[in-house]
């Protein structure tokens, strides 16, 4: 029989004696990391705000796609390059759809309003990031990732898509509005708009915009 590579029959070598210590100390250090982390995970969640417990649910893309359209229809309030500019009430259900390659549509949210934020995809994995924030959430196809949100300012923001999702991935911006409390005038969104604008464009573009 042929030794050499194949998997019937047992290496020849030196496998099976005792671990070395190098070996001992590599298994024991990754262990050791491995526990804290795994403490660390509800540390960051309890004490430092991160990992939020999301209400989530199962969901059809095509059903999500219907509560979107559901959703526009029921609060828009204007249009921008085509978009509907959506302004829902406070405490409200809001839906943001990603899909290849927008984030449909634009939301007009009031500041230290709370909105339940449902996120999800129509075709493939997208990511969320809110900027220019550090807030990032996936965003998967038949799942909706529900996140209570309150907007601590007002603002024009943008969403770009951090997970490679094709071609047209970086055009993928989309666009959260923030009005200020009791500030009843719309912002003035920048001029050039959002639909095309690549990534390090719209961030300058964001930055200008509350400038
Ligand atoms: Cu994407």
């Amino acid at each position: 029989m042929e030794e050499l590579h194949s998997a019937l029959v047992a290496p020849q070598h030196v496998w099976w004696k005792p671990a070395g210590k190098q070996e001992k100390l590599w298994v024991t250090v990754s262990f050791v990391w491995c526990m804290i982390l795994f403490a660390m995970m509800p540390l960051w969640h309890i004490k430092g705000g991160q990992n939020p417990s999301g209400i989530r649910a199962r969901v059809e893309p095509a059903d999500f796609v219907k509560r979107t359209d559901q959703f526009v229809k029921d609060y828009k309030v204007g249009e921008e390059n085509g978009f509907p500019v959506v302004a829902p009430p406070a405490g409200s259900d809001v839906y943001l759809l990603a899909r290849m390659w927008q984030w449909y549509p634009v939301l007009r949210l009031e500041e230290g309003k709370t909105y339940t934020l449902h996120l999800s995809a129509a075709d493939l994995n997208h990511g969320f990031n809110l900027q220019p924030f550090n807030l990032n959430f996936q965003v998967i196809p038949g799942y909706d990732y529900g996140l209570r949100v309150t907007p601590t300012a007002s603002g024009d923001f943008r969403v770009i898509c951090n997970e490679y999702c094709g071609i047209g991935h970086h055009l993928m911006v989309g666009k959260i509005l923030v009005t200020p409390v009791g500030g009843a005038a719309a912002i003035e969104p920048p001029a050039g708009g959002f639909k095309v604008l690549p990534d390090a464009e719209a961030a300058v573009a964001a930055e200008g915009g509350r400038s």
